[in-house]
């Protein structure tokens, strides 16, 4: 007879967070779906969310490591790996310096605490300044403007769905990418939701999407444009004295220095450089005043563009304007158990450029370098030359740009190294590659995804099968001794310890701090027999605001009332946070920061100069995953969905037809895509979507070889980027395309 048993667990896939509900008859994975008792999803669930079966199971998956031997990887023992990273490693360490090194994060590493935590540890072994990571092609534009305005890079508001009366989006397209910088599970239901309550939903998109379709009005606006109608909306309440603080007000400074600001930028001023009709921009504005509450949300087309940051603190602004800063119905502040309770009082502030790029002179943002200027770092020869690298969960051969540069530089490399379940273009150029566990063999906790919910939400999955290699901890643990210099063969309870000693330290630091005064000692013989990143986790959350303090709040939190309930714990809708969220020096909200204001001339002069040259956009699509899930053949199966979209007045005049195939270029490179003719996409905008491009050599991703597609960021140009964050420009590329 089969045993069946059931299992509850959050799905680490992407931003939504949604329960699962899996069997495993005789330990193979069996149904997987939506859980419906899950306090935050409810039953909701995507195609990708069923897929964890095929990635547990998927025969490409690495099981064991691999070293590069001539031009293919063999399978090595794990003591064999960490032996050939230390005999490859250490003599460049040894003659060129730490600062030879770099470290790239890739976007799983947030969704798996394991990397969220032990990245840190992993950096500080390196010793170098040489940080990249996936948020400098994604949100870093959201971190600096949020950083600026409340001196705190992931004091991030978020969009409250579930009571707003008006939501204004820009960029984003929930429908297919389940939404971001915004944690909430079935973003589609809450958005019908919005409309249901007689609420309103409006979506600015060069492109018609799903999103576009379920909104009551949709704005074409011209790609790049958004920093300038946002300061139009903003010129307009200002102008028609329609600003309101609300409840925020009291800690808001700079109110004026906006309006001086944004005074040029009257909605005529940016017709022609953002495309929408100033009665059309008036229009908005009024509305979002008039809201009983209202939010602005911003994601990708936002954040990936010349004017992220900008764009990205406009939104801010703009909410704070019409009263909607941190009140229900408008952007307000998570709290995620694991954080701690906020105080109120001055802080550190933000400061970025503390340190510089060696090659383009790139400020530091948050401690890390732009990773569209990482390609330059290898090749560029001279003092500081990187010449070893060590990527984790990340696949920048295809998602960061100028992947023709970015490809050679990682061939170049004297050493690199790459933790990661996958041989895929990035991982092809390794020397060591060390494969995690498969996800259901790990447990999981949305550390930061929590910090970014729209309700305040725990949920805790243990691993549902017993890892067939080391648990990530471990490997980068490993790894860190390695990189450290303290030998393939020293024991990662080493790095264990040293974690787990830091939180704790941190944990009765100073005279006020949750646990004040008490011993780290006493606490840690408290901790349950876990893994070491579960103990770090339990905590993280025991000392959290909703903790149970190791016992002074015996209703608090602990890992076995998460374990407890599968299903999660909610802890209810988001609170006002202010003043306690801020960490400027002011202890306030500076609307204006000199670096922010100091930018605003370049859009000036953007908006006057901005020429009408066609411009690609990029696109998501619900079945994909950024570049790591095409190997899941239920994910790729059915119509081509690598096309370049052309509009059909564009396709008519540039000669193109549906089906046939365009040259793409750009100022960086070319490709050759098949055309689909769709009003779509708006007259002069073409979208290609990212992630693809699977026929390189050396690869073992057999499903998704035989739909290779192509690499968008081809065409992405690594020498332009938003100058405050440092984010790349991935949205809004001039090209030019003619049939092939
Ligand atoms: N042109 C263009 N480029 C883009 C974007 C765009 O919109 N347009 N989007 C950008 C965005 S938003 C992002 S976030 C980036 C993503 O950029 P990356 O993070 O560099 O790329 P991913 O495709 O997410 O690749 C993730 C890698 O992690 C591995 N992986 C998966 N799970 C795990 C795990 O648990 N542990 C480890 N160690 N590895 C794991 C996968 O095998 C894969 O190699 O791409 C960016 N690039
Ligand atoms: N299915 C799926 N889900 C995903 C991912 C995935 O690859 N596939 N990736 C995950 C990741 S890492 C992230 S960061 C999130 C991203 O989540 P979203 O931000 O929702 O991402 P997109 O779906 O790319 O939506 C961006 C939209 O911006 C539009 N756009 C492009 N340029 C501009 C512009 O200049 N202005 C305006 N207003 N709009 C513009 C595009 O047409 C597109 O519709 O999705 C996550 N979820
Ligand atoms: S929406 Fe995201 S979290 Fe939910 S099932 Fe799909 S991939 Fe998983
Ligand atoms: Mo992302």
């Amino acid at each position: 007879m089969t045993e069946r048993s059931l299992h509850y667990r959050t799905c680490p896939l992407c931003e939504a967070t949604c329960g699962l509900e899996l069997t495993v008859d005789d330990g193979v994975v069996g149904r997987i779906r939506g859980d419906r008792d899950d306090v935050f999803s409810k039953g909701f669930i995507c195609p990708k969310g069923s897929t964890l079966k095929h990635l547990h199971e998927d025969p490409d998956r690495l099981r064991a490591p691999m070293v590069k031997r001539g031009e293919s990887h063999v399978e090595v023992s794990w003591d064999e790996a960490f032996a050939e990273i230390e005999r490859l490693l250490m003599p460049v360490l040894e003659a060129h310096g730490r600062e030879s090194a770099a470290i790239y994060l890739g976007n799983p590493s947030v969704h798996n605490y394991a990397l969220t935590v032990y990245g840190r540890a992993l950096i500080t072994a390196l010793g170098t300044k040489n940080i990249y990571s996936a948020s400098t092609v994604d949100q870093m534009p959201r971190h600096a403007s949020c950083g600026f305005l409340y001196g705190d890079g992931l004091a991030i508001p978020v969009p409250d769905l579930d009571r707003t009366d008006y939501l204004l989006v820009l960029g984003a397209n929930p429908y297919e990418s389940n939404g971001s910088l915004a944690t909430a599970p079935d973003w589609p239901g809450r958005l019908e939701a919005i409309r249901e309550r007689g609420g309103r939903l409006v979506v600015v998109d060069p492109r018609r999407t799903k999103t576009t379709d379920n909104a009551d009005e949709h704005l074409r606006i011209r790609p790049g444009g958004d920093a300038a109608w946002l300061a139009a909306i903003a010129q307009v309440l200002f102008a028609e004295d329609l600003v309101d603080l609300g409840p925020a007000g009291e800690h808001l400074d700079g109110v004026e220095a906006v309006a001086e600001l944004v005074a040029p930028f009257t909605p005529e001023a940016v017709e022609r450089a953002t495309w929408i009709e100033p009665e059309v921009t008036r229009r908005i504005a009024r509305e979002l005043a008039a809201a009983p509450t209202a939010a602005v949300y911003g994601r990708i087309g936002t954040n990936t563009v010349e004017f992220g940051t900008l764009a990205s603190w406009l939104t801010d602004v703009v909410t704070a304007l019409t009263g909607n800063l941190d009140r229900p119905g408008g952007l307000m502040w998570p709290h995620g158990a694991h954080q701690k309770v906020r105080r109120t009082g001055p802080g550190r502030g933000f400061t970025t450029g503390r340190w510089h790029t060696r090659v383009s002179g790139h400020p530091e943002v948050r401690s890390e370098f732009p990773v569209a200027a990482l390609a330059e770092e290898i090749t560029t020869p001279g003092e500081g030359q990187i010449r070893a690298l060590v990527t984790v969960a990340g696949n920048p051969a295809r998602s960061i740009p100028d992947s023709a540069r970015t490809e050679a530089a990682l061939a170049s490399l004297d050493v690199m190294v790459s933790v990661d379940p996958y041989l895929n273009e990035t991982t092809r150029h390794a020397d060591v590659i060390l494969p995690p566990p498969s996800p259901l063999a790990r447990s999981h906790y949305d550390l930061a995804f929590y910090a970014l919910a729209i309700r305040n939400v725990a949920n805790y999955s243990p691993p549902l099968f017993e890892p067939t290699g080391p648990l990530e901890e471990d490997i980068v643990a490993r790894l860190a001794l390695v990189v450290s210099g303290q030998g393939a063969d020293a024991d990662p309870q080493l790095i264990h310890d040293m974690v787990l000693g830091t939180v704790l330290a941190g944990a009765v630091a100073g005279d006020e701090g949750p646990l004040a005064g008490r011993d780290p000692a006493e606490l840690e013989a408290q901790l349950g027999a876990r893994s070491p990143a579960d103990r770090v986790l339990e905590v993280m959350l025991r000392i959290g605001w909703a903790g149970d303090r190791f016992g002074a709040d015996p209703d608090g939190l602990t890992m076995e009332k998460l374990e407890a309930n599968p299903h999660g714990i909610d802890l209810g809708a988001l609170t006002p946070q202010l003043p306690g969220v801020l960490k400027t020096t002011s202890g306030r909200v500076e609307l204006v920061a000199e670096p922010v204001a100091a930018d605003v001339d370049r859009l000036r002069t953007w908006v006057d100069t901005v020429d009408d040259r066609p411009v690609l956009v990029g696109r998501r699509h619900l079945r994909s995953n950024n570049s790591w899930m095409h190997n899941v053949e239920v994910l790729v199966k059915g119509k081509e969905r690598c096309t370049l979209q052309v509009h059909p007045d564009d396709a008519k005049s540039w000669g193109l037809s549906d089906g046939g195939d365009a040259k793409v270029t750009s100022s960086v490179g070319s490709v050759v895509v098949p055309v689909e003719v769709t009003d779509d996409v708006s007259p002069s905008v073409v979208s290609l979507p990212h992630g693809w491009g699977h026929d390189a050599p050396g690869t073992r991703m057999e499903v998704a070889a035989r739909r290779p597609g192509v690499n968008s960021n081809l065409l992405t140009d690594g020498s332009i980027v938003d100058p405050l964050s440092g984010n790349a420009v991935l949205n809004g590329i001039p090209v030019e395309v003619v049939p092939a």
